[in-house]
């Protein structure tokens, strides 16, 4: 039995159903030991909540680090998502390179924009930093608006196949082994999502919900992860992510006091029989 060990580094929203709340319990539900590292508590996400509160956790990191390398812990994988802070990236950077296990595996899912448009708390100075840090993934999880602000880019709503061959190009060339590039879609009511590995990719598109959800490039990378930590392919966890996702939008999407985030807990069931 595959049972490992793996370490998130991002955000606690205590309300809004997206990064930390999503993680843990998808990870757990895949088997995995999951161990946290809060980037930040905010009272909910900040993408249509307003009046949030936020405690930046950076002057923490260091010490918690230090005294897991005390304990000699170290983690099978570490994947990150929602940072806090620039000088958070760093510290980031400095956990890869000491509580990785040999052989382990780094999955950056450098979650900062959407739509065209980076989240509240971003500017390009940290579109720039989460570039650098995206170096050091052997995994990299961006949807199209990110890799846009990663690789200069410009953003566009439609495009054709030779614009996503570009974005794939110049993503990889950040340094992952691997780009999992989401919402890929070439199709009216079709999105996809493409693995790109070796310059070569592998597609998998599926049906597209109309309407757009908060946190499901979470619900995506945590599923993916999992799957990844299952001992899946990269191909095969971008298919059982992808699914999985779905299902949970389609278990929300008919609910309109709930579009701050999916249901993805009414799902796991579907997840975990896809493993
Ligand atoms: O990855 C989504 C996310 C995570 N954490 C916080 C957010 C968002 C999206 O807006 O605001 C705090």
């Amino acid at each position: 039995m595959s049972y490992k060990k793996i370490l998130t580094i991002q955000d606690i929203s205590c309300v809004g159903q997206c990064s930390l709340t999503v993680a843990l319990p998808i990870l757990s539900a895949c088997g995995m030991e999951t161990a946290i590292l809060p980037s930040a508590v905010l009272s909910t996400h900040t993408a249509g909540f307003t009046g949030f509160t936020v405690r930046d956790l950076t002057d923490d990191i260091p010490a918690i680090q230090a005294h897991w390398m005390r304990e000699g812990i170290q983690f099978d994988a570490i994947y990150t998502g929602y940072l806090g802070s620039l000088q958070q990236i760093d510290y980031v950077r400095d956990i890869f390179h000491t509580l990785k296990a040999e052989g382990g595996t780094i999955i950056v899912d450098p979650a900062m924009a959407d739509n065209g448009k980076l989240y509240p708390a971003f500017d390009q100075a940290y579109a720039d930093a989460m570039a650098g840090l995206c170096g050091e993934a052997d995994i990299l999880l961006p949807n199209i608006t990110e890799a846009c602000f990663m690789t200069g880019m410009e953003y566009q709503e439609s495009y054709d196949k030779a614009y996503i061959d570009e974005l794939l190009q110049r993503t990889a060339a950040l340094g992952a082994a691997t780009v999992v590039l989401t919402g890929v879609s070439y199709t009216a009511g079709k999105t996809g999502v493409v693995v790109y590995k070796n310059g070569e990719q592998t597609y998998y598109e599926h049906h597209k919900i109309a309407k757009g959800s908060h946190g499901t490039g979470d619900v995506y990378a945590s599923a993916f992860v999992g799957a990844l930590m299952n001992d899946k392919s990269a191909e095969e966890s971008a298919r059982i992510a992808a699914d999985y996702t779905v299902k949970c939008i389609e278990n929300t999407q008919d609910d309109p006091t709930h579009w701050y985030g999916v249901k993805f807990e009414t799902a796991l069931k579907d997840l975990i029989m896809m493993l």
